[in-house]
């Protein structure tokens, strides 16, 4: 938790930009697995934690402009309570921690934003994530369950996002703290993955060390020998010679600020040359972006630098041809690489997406492409001094991908259809690290993390 200061002046500013009305900012409640007691591990709203700091389950921030007040709602507990959870603070004593003097009981919501509803005072609210909170908005607004979507107030989705995009010395800080236990991880990965164990193996131990490192996992890690699927979970695959490995892991720091990491390597000691010679291609277009970010860019721009680099590659493989600015306008170098660049990094691994794309990663002037590829690049627009973004290129080999263009003679003119067979059992490869935009360009984040084929080599080959 920051000081009480900090969140003051975060509502503050929140107000200033907001001018009128009733800013209503839940926390989230627990969530339930397979029974109403059996809770998954509570994750506070992440919207919620920026202004009011707080981890504890039922409350909800309100911050009424027209009268000039901040307000925390929420029930302390009782006796019953107490001899299952241990004495808690009190929710006065936990307010003013985060700067809060005016403390209700969650009850007295209802009535509140009624006396405020009965005088035509607009009531703001972001979009729901969880069907707990389109219930709710229902239930104390009153709004029609099929009416809320188009209830939410995009100018409080677009001062928040002004707000969170731009992160404060201390919220770095926490970042680099998630990062570096993801660095740990990451190691442990690169370390002891061995050829026989399976990927539930090495994925339960990378948990074990997100938690240890006082937070848990910030999403589900994706280690796998089945790489060309971009979002593949541990399973019981075995790691078996001759694969490569991915392993995109990320720990939240107690924080809840994440790092989000990805390295690729061979389940055997040393890649193989044709290995290597795709990793080149990859992590060659990884750090060309990388240098590129600074103030004044538009992220797209990157990406699409990124796209050209590896279309470089590839054409040295001989696997693709022709003009590398019109393999990409055309969308050529999506049989490789089908996704984005990378996205912001913050309390959400990708941070903010809950507040809707078009004004995360997009503004009113620059819309979302339609196109494969470019249509699932989260985030587009201007990159600022204070951003934190990842930068993940990667090359996927996904056969049914490869098949189903080869059949239709897909841009032919770029792609040499007849080398790709070569590569229908190779996987896929994805570098990823986290940076912080500066002043006069980038900040690497957190403890530089072995990317080279030889530092990756080094490290497969300890005993
Ligand atoms: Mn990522």
């Amino acid at each position: 938790m920051f000081s009480a200061s900090l969140y003051r002046e975060r509502r503050t500013k929140l107000g200033a930009l907001m001018s009128k009305g009733i800013i209503l900012l839940p926390g989230n409640i627990e969530s339930s697995m397979s029974y109403a007691a059996n809770h998954y591990p509570f994750r506070q709203d992440s919207t919620f934690l920026y202004y009011f700091g707080l981890k504890r389950p039922g409350l909800v921030g309100l911050i009424d402009l027209d009268q000039g007040t901040e307000l925390l709602f929420g029930d302390d507990i009782d006796i019953e309570d107490l001899v299952w959870t241990g004495p808690v603070a009190s929710l006065a004593t936990e307010a003013f921690e985060v700067g809060v003097s005016h403390v209700r009981r969650l009850r007295d919501l209802k009535g509140y934003l009624d006396t405020a509803r009965s005088t035509g005072t607009p009531i703001y609210f972001l979009p729901p994530y969880r069907p707990e909170h389109t219930l709710q908005l229902h239930e104390w607004l009153e709004i029609p369950i099929k009416e809320i979507p188009a209830s939410v107030s995009v100018l409080l989705i677009k001062a928040i996002v002004s707000m969170r995009s731009i992160k404060g010395e201390e919220e770095v800080a926490e970042i680099i703290k998630g990062v570096n236990i993801t660095n740990t991880m990451q190691l442990a990965a690169l370390k002891y993955s061995r050829e026989g164990m399976t990927e539930a193996q090495m994925g339960g131990k990378l948990q074990g060390l997100a938690i240890a490192g006082g937070g848990n996992l910030a999403f589900p890690t994706i280690f796998t020998v089945n790489g060309q699927i971009l979002h593949n979970h541990y399973g019981d695959n075995k790691l078996t010679k001759g694969r490569l490995v991915i392993c995109d892991c990320g720990a939240a720091a107690p924080s809840d600020y994440s790092g989000d990491l990805t390295r690729t390597f061979p389940v055997d000691k040393t890649f193989t040359p044709l290995q290597k010679e795709v990793y080149q291609i990859v992590l060659q277009a990884q750090e060309t972006a990388a240098a590129a970010l600074k103030p004044g860019i538009l992220y797209k721009d990157i990406h699409l630098l990124a796209c050209a680099e590896l279309v470089k590659g590839l054409q040295g493989l001989g696997l693709m041809r022709g003009d590398i600015n019109e393999s990409v306008a055309e969308g050529a170098h999506t049989l490789f690489f089908q996704c984005g660049l990378g996205h912001m990094l913050g309390l959400d691994t990708h941070d903010m997406e809950n507040l809707g794309e078009p004004y995360v990663g997009y503004t009113d002037t620059l819309i979302k492409s339609t196109q494969f590829g470019l249509k699932f690049l989260r985030l587009a627009r201007t990159l600022e001094t204070g951003f934190v973004v990842t930068v993940e290129p990667g090359l996927y080999f996904i056969p049914e991908l490869m098949d189903e263009w080869r059949a239709a003679k897909k841009l032919e003119q770029f792609i040499n259809y007849d080398k790709l067979d070569a590569f229908r059992n190779f996987g896929g490869i994805r570098i990823e690290e986290d940076f912080l935009v500066t002043s006069t360009g980038r900040k690497l984040l957190g403890d530089p993390l072995p990317k080279t084929v030889n530092e990756i080599e080094n490290l497969r080959l300890c005993p």
